[in-house]
C-alpha cells in the first residue's frame, strides 16, 4: 500500500507541496492538470512539468485525480469519438510519465454534492455537510450558486462555472437517459480505453457517486454493490477498477463498506481508495468528520482491516477533512485534518499488520 495526498498544484492550492512531503507515511500525491479543458488532450510538456515539480520535493507522481470525462461521452452522442480518442492520448502521455492509476467519474452534470461547505462544529472547526431536505428545496442553479459562494474563491473540482453555465441545456440533454443508457455509454467508453490501458500499464479507477443516490432525477450508476459488479462486468479487466470512496458509498447506510472492500479488493479491482469518516445526522443527512472511528459513524478499524485482509496493494489517500486550527482554504482539503487522518490510518495499519 502507498499513501498519497491530493494536491491541486502551486497556483491552485493553499497547501504547499513541501508541507505534504513532511507528513509521515505520505509517498506521493494525487494530482491533475487544472488548466486543460475537459475533453482535450493533456499535453506531455505540462504533465512532465508537474511530474518534475512533484518529484523535485521527493514525492511520487503515480496517481491522477482526475482525468474528467467529457459530457458527450456520458451522453453517448456521436462527438464522443473525438473525446475518447483524446482521452486515450491523455492516457498515453500519462503512462509515459510513469503514472499508474487514473481516477475518473461518470456522474452526469454534477460531481460530488454537498448542501453546505462550511458547517460550523461545536469545537470551532467547520466541515462539509449534506442534507436531502435542503437539496430538495433547491434548484440546480441555486445549488451551483451556494457552492460558488462557500468555496472560498477556489474553483472546486466538478464545479467549473464554465461547464455549469447552461444547466438547463445540460439537464435537457439528459432527458431520456436512464441508468441503463448511461451504463451502456460507460461500457462503450471502457471497451475503447481499457485495452489500451492494459497495454501501457494504467489502471482506471472510477469514483462512486457522492452521495450514493440519485439527485435531481439524474441517473447515477456507481451507488452500491450491484452497480459496481455490473460496471466491472462491462469490461472484465484488472485495468477496469474502482476508486472506492468510503464516504461516498458509506453515505448510504445500506452499503456495508468493509464488505464492499473485501469483495472487490480481494479480486484486485480497487487500485485506489479514499478513506474518510462521516456522521449521520438523520435520514439522507450527514456531515464529514475527522477520520477516527470515535468521531463519526463508520468503523474505521473494520475498513482498514478489510483492506489489509484483502492484500490491498494499491494507493490510499485520506479524503476530506474539517477546517481546523484557523486554516482557510479549499473546503475539505485543508492540510491539518487530512494530515491527522494519515497519521491515524497509518497507526491502524501498523497495529493491524503487526497483530496479523
Ligand atoms: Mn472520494
Amino acid at each position: 500500500m502507498k499513501i498519497v495526498f491530493r494536491w491541486f498544484g502551486d497556483d491552485n492550492d493553499n497547501v504547499k507541496l513541501e508541507y505534504i512531503r513532511q507528513i509521515p507515511g505520505v509517498t506521493g500525491i494525487a494530482g491533475a492538470l487544472y488548466d486543460v479543458p475537459v475533453g482535450e488532450v493533456w499535453p506531455r510538456e505540462k504533465i512532465e512539468a508537474l511530474k518534475r515539480r512533484v518529484n523535485g520535493v521527493g514525492l511520487e507522481f503515480e496517481v491522477i485525480e482526475s482525468v474528467n470525462v467529457h459530457e458527450d461521452i456520458k451522453l453517448g452522442v456521436p462527438s464522443r469519438e473525438r473525446y475518447i480518442d483524446n482521452y486515450i492520448e491523455s492516457i498515453r502521455n500519462l503512462a509515459d510519465a510513469g503514472v499508474k492509476v487514473i481516477c475518473y467519474n461518470f456522474m452526469p452534470i454534477f460531481d460530488w454534492v454537498r448542501t453546505s461547505l462550511n458547517m460550523p462544529l461545536p469545537d470551532g472547526s467547520n466541515t462539509m455537510a449534506y442534507d436531502d431536505s435542503v437539496l430538495n428545496g433547491l434548484s440546480p442553479d441555486e445549488l451551483v450558486r451556494i457552492i460558488g459562494e462557500e468555496s472560498h474563491g477556489f474553483t472546486l473540482p466538478g464545479w467549473q462555472p464554465d461547464r455549469l453555465a447552461d444547466l438547463k441545456k445540460l439537464f435537457d440533454a439528459y432527458k431520456g437517459i436512464d441508468e441503463n443508457t448511461l451504463r451502456e455509454n460507460l461500457g462503450y467508453f471502457l471497451r475503447r480505453i481499457i485495452p489500451f490501458c492494459e497495454e501501457v500499464g494504467i489502471k482506471m479507477a472510477i469514483h462512486p457517486d457522492d452521495p450514493s443516490w440519485s439527485l435531481f432525477g439524474l441517473p447515477r450508476i456507481v451507488k452500491n454493490e450491484e452497480d459496481i459488479e455490473r460496471l466491472l462486468n462491462l469490461c472484465d479487466s484488472p485495468a477496469n477498477g474502482i476508486a472506492l470512496c468510503t464516504g461516498s458509498l458509506g453515505a448510504n447506510r445500506k452499503n456495508d463498506v468493509p464488505a464492499l472492500i473485501k469483495r472487490f479488493a480481494s479480486r484486485g479491482r480497487i487500485p485506489f481508495i479514499h478513506v474518510r469518516n462521516l456522521k449521520f445526522d438523520g435520514e439522507g443527512r450527514f456531515h464529514e468528520t475527522s477520520h477516527p472511528t470515535s468521531e463519526g459513524s463508520f468503523d474505521m478499524f473494520a475498513i482498514m482491516k478489510a483492506l489489509y485482509d484483502s492484500g490491498f496493494d494499491g494507493y490510499l489517500r485520506p479524503d476530506h477533512g474539517r477546517m481546523i486550527w484557523g486554516e482557510e482554504g479549499r473546503p475539505g482539503y485543508g492540510l491539518y485534518d487530512r494530515a491527522l487522518g494519515v497519521t491515524y490510518l497509518t497507526g491502524l495499519w501498523e497495529a493491524i499488520s503487526r497483530m496479523s
